[in-house]
């Protein structure tokens, strides 16, 4: 499977639960170079013959790539011990400031979500949602240099993570991902800025991701995520869409979960896959709503938690709730980037 930034906003889900920030209580050292580390030297090498590429060139770049102490820090999973709360991850993303950007980024671009929408059938307020969630429509894209960020992670990845070998591969891929992206669409690999895991532009995606899912929605004969708003919009509904976005569905639906623990236990075992029809949650004793007990196809049971006093949230995700997750595997994420783009569309309505 593949996730497009899932370090980045993994850590922050973690991290907008408490306030504390574990990764910042010592001061990162200076960066060095990477240097001519054997493994620098082969990817360079076997990258450069796969693609045709100077191997001197490319050995230079990388050997000179900075080692960043601070994305190895950012990169580590948060602390134990931090509790997920949905209330403050939400009240993160749904709040007056990014809400006026949003109404404003859709204003700006109303022709281009309202084609968005009608070409994939992805509704415009989950594009605007994504975009808000993911970087406060451009305003927050990530100030890392990229082809650093992702040598660091690729060459030299925390091994204190619980999976540094899949995550050092994954890195690995991406930077060689980036390497051919700049080469593709005339970006410096040594200007290009994102987020300290290598996320880029206004959509947050990764290097394999642009290449795989993005388009060129304005027309210019190249995408551009970090300059074209319009690339990214596009971008952004098409991959939606691959990854099997239903026109027409709901995100999801409220439900009162049953008071049998086991049967509680059992419906939410899967987590965010959908699995079972109103039908199968009926017979299992939950309350799906009326509109739930209409929607044909399975359905996930999800709780999100809100800190030990208040009472988890509690909702029926769809193939299209599963389909946001494959930007980022979070329910909370989802359901952030969902609730920020009707609140968003709620506001535009009041505003005309
Ligand atoms: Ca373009």
């Amino acid at each position: 499977m593949k996730f497009r930034h899932l370090p980045l906003l993994a850590s922050l889900l973690l991290a907008c639960s408490v306030h504390a920030k574990p990764h910042r209580a010592k001061p990162a050292p200076p960066p060095e170079p990477l240097g001519e580390r054997p493994a620098v030297i082969a990817f360079a090498d076997e990258l450069a013959s796969a693609q045709g590429w100077d191997a001197a060139a490319l050995r230079g770049q990388l050997t000179q790539a900075l080692d960043l102490p601070r994305v190895k820090q950012l990169i580590l999973p948060a602390a134990v011990g931090t509790a997920k709360n949905w209330t403050a991850y939400r009240d993160r993303f749904i709040e007056p400031k990014r809400l006026d950007a949003g109404v404003a980024f859709w204003a700006e671009h109303e022709a281009a979500l309202a084609r968005a929408e009608s070409s994939y059938g992805v509704p415009a307020e989950v594009i605007v949602g994504i975009i808000g969630v993911e970087t406060f429509y451009g305003r927050i894209t990530g100030g890392f240099k990229v082809l650093d960020a992702l040598a660091t992670l690729a060459f030299d990845f925390p091994t204190e993570h619980p999976r540094a070998a899949d995550r050092q591969t994954f890195f690995r891929n991406e930077l060689a991902e980036f390497l051919k992206l700049c080469r593709e669409n005339g970006l410096d690999a040594a200007d290009v800025r994102g987020s300290y895991a290598g996320a880029l532009g206004l959509p947050q995606f990764m290097p394999g991701s642009w290449r795989q899912h993005a388009v060129d929605f304005d027309g210019d004969g190249r995408i551009d995520l970090i300059a074209s708003p319009v690339d990214a919009i596009g971008s952004v509904a098409h991959y939606l869409s691959e990854y099997g976005w239903k026109p027409g569905d709901a995100t999801h639906y409220s439900v009162k979960l049953p008071a049998d623990r086991r049967e509680r236990a059992r419906l939410l075992a899967p987590d965010i896959k959908p699995t079972f029809t109103a039908a199968e949650l009926s017979a299992a004793g939950a309350l799906p709503s009326e509109a739930a007990r209409d929607h044909d196809g399975p359905m996930a049971v999800i709780e999100l938690q809100n800190g030990p006093k208040k009472p988890p949230t509690v909702l029926l995700g769809t193939q299209n709730f599963w389909v946001v997750t494959r930007y980022n595997w979070s329910a909370y994420y989802a359901l952030a980037v969902i609730e920020l783009g009707q609140a968003v569309k709620a506001r535009r309505l009041q505003q005309r």
